[in-house]
């Protein structure tokens, strides 16, 4: 009978602790969230003066944290550390080995045709074919073959070294050129340097704008970017993450469909204003029709020049597009005077003759290349590392 009382006690004693365990625990719950809500109000309204201050006394412990949470979170990736870029001398040397390796089959095609004994009319013919089939284009690559059929009938038999040596004196031959190859970034007396990215969609402009904003950091010049693709609102999102990246501003519409004119206009009267070195424009690929892009890049140049003049305009190339891109280089051609080439995606196609075909269809050099998507891929067209990483 007493072991029954005493379990009747403890059973008592233990749900009556439990009971206000619980009870405690709840309500320290609900303090904590009160005391944590009003700690955060206390922080919104720090962060956004005029927040109601009673929001802590409702909020809950569910709701309360993420309230500032939520203005901070956005704004810890806005203020990244501003990166040293490298500078851009020696770039074309250090990517080298990835143009070596995307074009190393028509390099090596080339060397195994030449060095044949005996070099008839058919091997000719090959080699007419793999240089057509590496962009170089028809009219060039015939004037290859004429040139080398020529050399090998005046010095007769070759030892592999000498036709490596002939294959690198033709290809040289055909990828240089008298013009400069300077992208002319110098600041001017009293205003920057303008520079001005055209292409069609998807070519890799915003991309080049943003390299070469870090490459010319790099070099000590101070960059302001103006996002004249106005086409969507995320192009200008796009230029500006590569500015913060570098410290250089981005002078944009928060307007789909604004004027990129306009835009230009104000990143340009904006460059004079803050005494930057250089203004880099990136304008649209697309606009609704291909004779509007035209119209209106005709004219986002002709308001720049109000203001001060273009020293480049670049037309970049994706280097896989082939003919295609050819075509299109020819249109912006005649429309803005397009004073070099950037060709992108260089790593990513094994047709890297296009630079031949470009150069000798537009008169126009070659002035960078793209060897890839990282932030520093973005190299100074040197003709002779180009050809020595071709043919290894
Ligand atoms: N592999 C490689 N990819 C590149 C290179 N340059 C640009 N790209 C890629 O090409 C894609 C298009 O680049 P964007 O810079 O957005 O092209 P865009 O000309 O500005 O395009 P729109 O604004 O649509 O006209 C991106 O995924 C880039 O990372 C390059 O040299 N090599
Ligand atoms: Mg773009």
């Amino acid at each position: 009978m007493e072991y029954i009382i005493l379990i009747v006690v403890l059973a008592v004693l233990l749900i009556g602790g439990l009971g206000s365990t619980f009870l405690l625990r709840s309500r320290s719950g609900r303090r904590g969230g009160g005391a944590s809500a009003g700690s955060v109000a206390r922080g919104g309204t720090a962060t956004a003066p005029g927040t109601a201050d009673d929001s802590g006394a409702t909020a809950t412990t569910t709701v309360a944290p993420p309230v500032p949470a939520q203005p901070e979170a956005p704004e810890a990736p806005a203020k990244p550390t501003i990166e040293k870029p490298p500078p851009s001398a020696g770039r074309m040397v250090r990517l080298r080995a990835r143009l070596a390796r995307s074009q190393s089959g028509f390099g090596s095609a080339l060397l195994s045709l030449l060095s044949r004994d005996r070099l008839d009319d058919d091997t000719w013919d090959e080699i007419e074919e793999v240089l057509i089939t590496a962009d170089v284009g028809v009219g060039p690559a015939r004037q290859m073959v004429a040139d080398l059929r020529t050399k090998v009938k005046v010095e007769g038999s070759r030892t592999p070294d000498e036709v490596k040596q002939m294959l690198r004196a033709e290809l040289l031959a055909q990828v240089e050129t008298p013009a400069s190859r300077e992208v002319r970034t110098r600041r001017h007396e009293g205003h920057p340097a303008i520079v001005m990215m055209v292409g069609v969609n998807g070519t890799g402009k915003t991309t080049t704008c943003g390299k070469l904003a870090r490459s010319l950091v790099g070099d000590g010049q101070t960059v302001l970017l103006g996002a004249a693709d106005t086409f969507r609102a995320a192009a200008a999102d796009q230029l500006q993450t590569w500015g913060e990246r570098v410290g250089a501003q981005t002078v944009r519409s928060d307007k789909e469909g604004a004027d990129p004119a306009s835009v230009a206009f104000e990143a340009v009267s904006q460059g004079i204003e803050a005494e930057v070195d250089v203004v880099l424009i990136d304008t649209a690929g697309r606009l609704h029709t291909k004779t509007g892009l035209m119209d209106e890049l005709g004219k986002v140049k002709r308001v720049i020049e109000k203001k001060a003049s273009v020293d480049e305009v670049l037309l970049v190339l994706d280097a896989t597009t082939g003919q295609n891109g050819l075509r299109q280089a020819r249109v912006f051609a005649e429309v803005v005077d397009v004073s070099g080439i950037v060709l992108t995606k260089l790593d990513g196609t094994a047709k890297g003759g296009i630079v031949v075909a470009v150069q000798q269809e537009l008169g126009v050099p070659v002035k960078l290349v793209g060897l890839g998507e990282g932030p520093d891929d973005l190299a100074p067209f040197d003709p002779e590392t180009f050809i020595d990483a071709i043919i290894g």
